[in-house]
């Protein structure tokens, strides 16, 4: 008999919430996390400035009632603190703890006859029928390929491994490598009280607005009554945003009317300059230059240094083809005398010293270094463990070429495996994404348990015929034309330099269609068998 009969990997939002939907089938269970509490993303990644850039009550989790009316988001788009305390609410509230086991990172998962082994850094072992992957698209951090990087004698940090006690930058020199996401919320907020901040930029990003705000009584009580709607609206986007594309096309309207539309989606708050532009925005190369020139030209009224201005704008791609990091005066930043931007292209970093870094043109000196510099995205988590599933095959040879899954949550070849947030589900507004793939993960296991059976593992022509989908969905996207994690390229990862199609891109709810359906069919698209040993729960 396994130890269990399902181990989670992974105490985030989707560890968390499925512990509590496989709770109600009365299974054993255990949450195996690296870290000492739960949160994952929100737990690991608390670099200064980091927070939502999906407003905060389409954010949270939609599954109880209750808790949405008990908890109060303070911001339209809450600080990383406030909602690592929100999932520790949720952690307490449903008493989640007494099945996560804390500092216990999973090294190896095989499966054999029917079940997974898990192993643990400290070498232990645990078997489980069920594997469940809670492991995030974006959890794998990764450093710059560098030399000398161990040689810095100061305090360094990747921001996805940021002390819990925090950094003082008062009257220091800061280093921060990496201008994502992540590196302009950290720019913008270091700037404030460092001595002195130099960015070292090698592909400058398409930042907007994020426009954030306190949440008023007043707007909090009209977002605890219009729950229903707001995760209504949510399930009816692309992108389980609240903003969705406007249905016309950028050209169809007059030079006036589209200046008006961008200058009105660049004042409004949150993603609508990026999810919610003209529906040609991101496949019509002559609408993208549109968009693109309406913010290059927000970028010059905003950077007083035309020269610096000039570096801050992207040349290689199009507006919105890259994740779009929102900011809140992050340009502001470079008008400040303690600020200096280093174009890393034209003079690369050579190597990091032990008093700062040198580059093709000159010595720095810094006293903290900061590395912004993303993840190993999409299937970075599952390649830091050995999994292995039939006849000892290796996943990562497996996805050798490119991850193959059925809906993103099966794998062929790996039995009993189900992936929350697996390559190529929608993704989008995330926790909107995490409770479908939990809630569909916990179907499927509650018709097994029904019916006796006792392994389940995608067929190979339902794994094709996804994955034919998946390279349909991606047609005639500029994105496609785009080194970035979208295209599943990272230079700084061996085998990751070169783009694929790494991730679904079409919608959310056509996403949702397809995964019902094969719920709906008796999950014809799997091979259900009544193996050898227990049946779950
Ligand atoms: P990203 O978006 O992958 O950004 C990483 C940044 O680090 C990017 O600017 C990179 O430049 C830069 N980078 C990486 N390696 C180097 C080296 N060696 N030298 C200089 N610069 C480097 O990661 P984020 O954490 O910001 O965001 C990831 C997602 O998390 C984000 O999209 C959100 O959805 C949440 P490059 O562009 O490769 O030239």
């Amino acid at each position: 008999m396994p130890d269990f009969d399902a181990i989670i990997i992974g105490a985030g939002m989707s560890g968390m919430y499925q512990l509590i939907r496989l709770r109600e089938l009365g299974m054993k269970l255990r949450v195996l996390e690296a870290g000492t509490g739960v949160g994952g993303t929100w737990y690991w990644n608390r670099y200064p400035g980091a927070r939502f850039d999906s407003e905060s009550y389409s954010y949270g989790f939609s599954f109880d009632p209750e808790l949405l009316q008990e908890w109060s988001w303070s911001e339209h788009f809450a600080p990383q603190p406030e909602t690592l305390r929100y999932l520790n609410r949720v952690a307490d509230k449903y008493d989640l703890r007494r099945d996560i086991q804390f500092n216990s990172k999973v090294t190896a998962a095989h499966y054999a006859d029917g079940g997974w082994t898990l192993t643990l850094a400290d070498g232990s072992r645990q078997t489980a029928r069920f594997l469940i992957t809670a492991i995030g698209p974006l959890s794998a951090p990764t450093l710059p390929r560098i030399e000398g990087i161990e040689s810095f004698r100061g305090p360094s940090f990747h921001t996805a491994r940021w002390p819990h006690e925090g950094v003082d930058f008062t009257g220091k020199r800061v280093a921060v490598i990496g201008t994502g996401a992540t590196g302009v919320q950290t720019i913008q907020e270091v700037a404030k009280t460092a001595g002195h901040l130099t960015v070292f930029q090698r592909t400058p990003n398409w930042c907007a607005p994020l426009h954030n705000r306190p949440i008023t009584e007043e707007e909090q009580r009209r977002i605890k009554e219009d729950y229903p709607a707001i995760f209504q609206r949510c399930a009816e986007t692309f992108a389980c945003f609240l903003h969705s594309a406007d249905p016309r096309g950028t050209f169809e309207v007059t030079k006036a009317e589209r200046e008006a539309f961008y200058e009105e989606l660049y004042a409004s708050p949150g993603f609508g300059i990026w999810v919610g532009n003209f529906k040609d925005s991101y496949t019509d190369p002559a609408a993208n230059r549109e968009i693109s020139d309406f913010v290059a030209a927000k970028i010059r009224q905003r950077v007083k240094d035309p020269r610096v201005a000039e570096m801050l704008i992207p040349k290689n791609h199009g507006f919105g083809t890259r994740r779009v990091p929102m900011e809140t005066r992050y340009y502001e930043v470079y008008n400040q005398p303690n600020v200096e931007l280093v174009d890393s292209k034209a003079t690369p970093i050579q190597r990091i010293t032990p008093t700062g870094l040198t580059t093709s043109e000159r010595d720095f000196e810094f006293d903290i270094i900061i590395y912004a510099t993303g993840f190993d995205a999409l299937t970075g988590a599952f390649d830091r463990i050995d999994i292995r599933g039939r006849e000892g095959v290796a996943l990562k040879q497996a996805w050798s070429a490119g991850a193959r899954t059925l809906v993103g949550m099966l794998a062929e070849g790996f039995p009993n495996m189900f992936m929350l947030l697996g390559p190529h589900t929608a993704l989008g507004n995330i926790p909107r994404s995490i409770e479908f793939n939990v809630e569909w993960v916990s179907a499927l296991l509650a018709h097994m348990q029904q019916h006796h059976l006792a392994e389940a593992e995608p067929r190979p022509e339902a794994v094709e015929a996804w994955m034919a989908h998946v390279m349909e969905c991606s047609i005639g996207l500029l994105a496609n034309d785009v080194d970035s994690w979208f295209t599943g390229v990272n230079k700084n990862v061996e085998g990751r330099q070169t783009r694929m199609i790494a991730r679904y891109s079409g919608s959310a709810p056509a996403y949702r269609a397809r995964c019902d359906a094969i719920a709906a069919g008796g999950y014809r698209e799997l091979r259900l068998g009544a193996a050898s040993g227990a049946t779950p729960g």
